[in-house]
């Protein structure tokens, strides 16, 4: 078999940083459900982060969102992490649920509310000063609903005047990620909404800015694998945030709803380069419904099993085929990749490292869940505050 060693390399280069918010209770519009064991603040959603690491191997950082995650001293949850074996990642900020950002934050009209909202993005780069993060993730909600509600062109120069003086404030070591939303909430434009707006505005920054590709963030039936290629051709694809969906933004597992779009994503990450390095492989997904640890966990195991498939494909047959313009034989070649069952694979790569074979059934086995619904009685517990 062709996979063991190029396979477990690839593997081991995959890192996947779990996000803060999916620990916590979230929901929609109708209705935000809440269970036992949530964590009622950033320090236990970290221990629950750490579990995920604990059992897959491959998830060491937990990304912040801020202020949901806001704490007195981020250099002690740093440490708090550090003593459950994982690191404070990507820091995520915030000006989509402030009253003053209606109509705008960044991008408002009134220079006093892109003042404020500045003012919120340059405070979660002193957070990533203190928390040792090196990615400073920027999702703008912004937008507006009516046609002629307000000058597109404009809001495009106040977006450059904002990015500019973020791009400044980042130190040394310290990177700039932008990701854009085809629409939610605004309706009619979304003033970063594809990845042609996010990757014009990155080129136009210079090297510490890039794209982050929200795989539930684009119009129905739009080839996410080209414009990862695109990216990362380009050099600029900063990461991802996985998830999948049937529909619109409905943040479900990533591979679970369409595992064939994750293998093709993770082979055009695979072909390009993608997991050498300098991409963020980031879950960004809300446990509605399902247990959030074991979600995560299975999330992992999803991006992991698209990745051994998209590490498999014999690039020398299907480089052959292509060039001799055998259709047939090259989507062959692709195909018999992702129709490879490689759990027994993962299983055994995981052996290797000395974890369980299957993590869900480890987790289950660990008795984590009931310890917690037991352990974290009263409180807040926490959640997206929307
Ligand atoms: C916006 C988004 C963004 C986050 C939020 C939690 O839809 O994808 O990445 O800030 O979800
Ligand atoms: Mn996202």
């Amino acid at each position: 078999m062709r996979w063991s060693t190029v396979v477990t390399a690839g593997l081991r280069a995959l890192r996947i940083e779990t996000p803060s918010w999916a620990y916590g209770n979230s929901g929609t519009r109708f209705k935000v459900f809440t269970r036992e064991g949530v964590p009622r603040d950033p320090y236990e959603k970290i221990a629950d982060a750490a579990q995920v690491h604990r059992f897959t191997g491959a998830a060491p950082t937990v990304a912040l969102h801020i202020p949901w995650d806001r704490v007195d001293d981020y250099r002690d949850l740093a440490a708090h992490a550090d003593a459950h074996g994982v690191a404070i990642g990507a820091i995520n900020s915030n000006v989509f649920q402030d009253d003053d950002y209606m109509l705008g934050s960044v991008t408002n009209p009134d220079p006093a509310i892109r003042r404020k909202a500045l003012g919120h993005l340059l405070d979660c780069v002193g957070v990533m000063d203190a928390t040792g993060s090196e990615v400073l993730k920027l999702w703008f909600s912004d937008g507006t609903n009516y046609p002629g509600q307000d000058d597109i062109r404009a809001r495009q120069d106040r977006l450059a005047e904002a990015l500019d003086a973020v791009y400044a404030r980042l130190g040394g070591h310290q990177r700039l990620v932008l990701e854009y939303k085809l629409f939610e909430p605004a309706f009619y434009a979304t003033d970063v909404p594809d990845w042609g707006t996010a990757y014009a505005h990155c080129l136009r920054l210079g090297p510490k800015a890039t794209v982050v590709v929200d795989t539930g963030h684009h119009a129905p039936g739009v080839n996410i694998e080209f414009i990862v290629a695109f990216l990362l051709r380009e050099g600029k694809l900063g990461g991802f945030d996985l998830n999948s969906r049937f529909y619109a933004d409905d943040d479900l597992m990533a591979g679970a709803a369409d595992p064939f779009q994750l293998f093709r994503i993770m082979y055009e990450v695979v072909a390009g380069g993608g997991l050498d390095g300098g991409v963020a492989f980031m879950l960004d997904q809300c446990h509605n419904i399902e247990p959030k640890i074991p979600g995560q966990i299975r999330s992992v195991m999803n991006v992991q099993e698209a990745a051994a498939k998209a590490l498999l494909v014999d690039r020398g047959a299907l480089a052959r085929a292509q060039r001799a313009g055998d259709v047939l034989g090259a989507n062959g070649v692709f195909m018999d990749a992702y129709n490879t069952d490689v759990r027994p694979l993962l299983a055994a790569f995981r052996e290797e490292q000395g974890l369980a074979p299957d993590p869900m059934a480890a987790y289950a086995a660990s008795g984590y869940g009931e310890r917690i619904a037991a352990d974290r009685v009263g409180g807040r517990q926490a959640g997206w505050g929307a």
